[in-house]
């Protein structure tokens, strides 16, 4: 392992006796040998401004912005509204504790990620991991925060206040706030809040496969669509916190199977939905978890709607309110599946405080 001190906050290439990020990243780039980038003390509580040129990972590289060992990013990247912070093309790289914020990236088009995610742009060859960092006031037009393709773990980390603003231009709205997700990726003992899109304000699982846990997603805005977390394809929510999200909490879009445990899903508000909204043929698995406090229209706290299954089993559904369905509403093409559970304290304005089951499939409440 070869080992680099970045003692410089430019973001300069030049023959000068000092070492910038950018040009420490040229030289562990060159080899596939790996590579450790640290940061002189000198440096701490520095932020090196881009100048309008993303910087780029391709190599088997660890960036450690913690210059005092207590896993606190001590460096801030800023993408300046200018560019892209980081994009990971390929090889294993390891964040440490940086704070990367001011990214902006407006492109739409290609899955392979070239323009997508405005703070971090992980590609499909890339090993990622992601500890004690802070992803925070990123914009694109898709992916605000981070857009993984790759094999990802994120820990211990802060992805807030993330920004999609759509571009008129392709047509397409603004898609995912914080994370948007087509590899594999592990969100663990992380914090996903005030993220903001018209469409799915937290995260999406937009393919490959989302596990989240002892995590919290919370307060973020999807404005017509998901607030929190979107299933298109199977994964889990384990000992995690759903709450606050304007959208549902959790969209289930898989035809697969998405699992949620020991988890608590509150004060989430949407059309339809509010804590899980069903919207496929596949199965939501709710287990030893709380749904509380939601409001949707139809199905405060669960609402199947387009004849998936879902099984609740040891949950509490209290607290929701709606105008159809105060705890769960289905229509009657679902299945909904209840054991060992507690359907307490749940209000509707026009039918069923408790289990609405037969909605009709139009769209339009059969009561
Ligand atoms: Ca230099
Ligand atoms: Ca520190």
């Amino acid at each position: 392992m070869i080992e680099l001190i970045v003692d410089s906050l430019e973001d300069t290439s030049i023959n000068d006796g000092k070492t910038t990020l950018r040009e420490a990243l040229v030289i562990a780039n060159r080899s596939a040998e790996e590579h450790t980038i640290t940061f002189d003390d000198a440096l701490a509580g520095g932020t090196i401004t881009l100048g309008g040129t993303q910087l780029l990972i391709k190599s088997n590289i660890t960036i450690d912005g913690d210059t005092n060992g207590d896993d606190v990013a001590d460096i801030t990247i800023s993408g300046n509204g200018e560019s892209r912070v980081l994009q990971i093309e390929s090889g294993t790289a390891t964040i440490n504790s940086l704070k990367v914020t001011g990214g902006y990236e407006l492109g739409t088009s290609a899955e392979s990620g070239d323009h997508r995610g405005g703070g971090i742009a992980i590609d499909r060859d890339a090993t990622v991991f992601i500890n004690d960092s802070a992803i925070i006031g990123n914009t694109a037009n898709i992916a605000g925060g981070i857009y993984n393709y790759g094999t990802t773990v994120i820990r211990n980390t802060e992805i807030s206040g993330n920004t999609a603003i759509g571009n008129s231009d392709d047509g397409g709205g603004a898609v995912i706030g914080g994370v948007q997700n087509y590899g594999k990726l592990n969100l663990i003992g992380s914090l996903i809040s005030e993220n903001t899109s018209d469409y799915g304000g937290a995260i999406s699982a937009s393919g490959g496969r989302l596990n989240i846990v002892n995590s919290i997603i919370s307060d973020n805005n999807g404005s017509t669509t998901s607030g929190g977390i979107i299933f298109w394809s199977n994964g889990s929510i384990k000992n995690s916190i759903i709450s606050g999200n304007d959208g549902p909490g959790v969209i289930d879009r898989s035809d697969e199977i998405v699992n949620i445990r020991d988890s608590t899903i509150s004060g989430n508000s949407a059309n339809m939905g509010g804590g899980i909204f069903s919207e496929s043929s596949g199965t939501t698995n709710v287990t030893d978890s709380t749904i509380s406090g939601n409001f949707g229209f139809y199905g405060g706290g669960i609402f199947n709607y387009n004849g998936g299954t879902v099984n609740v089993n040891n949950t509490t559904i209290s607290g929701n309110s709606a105008t159809h369905g105060g705890a769960i509403g289905s229509f009657s093409e679902g299945v909904i599946s209840v054991k060992n559970s507690t359907i307490s304290g749940n209000s509707a304005s026009v039918a069923s405080g408790g289990i609405y089951s037969n909605i009709d499939s139009s769209g339009r409440p059969d009561d």
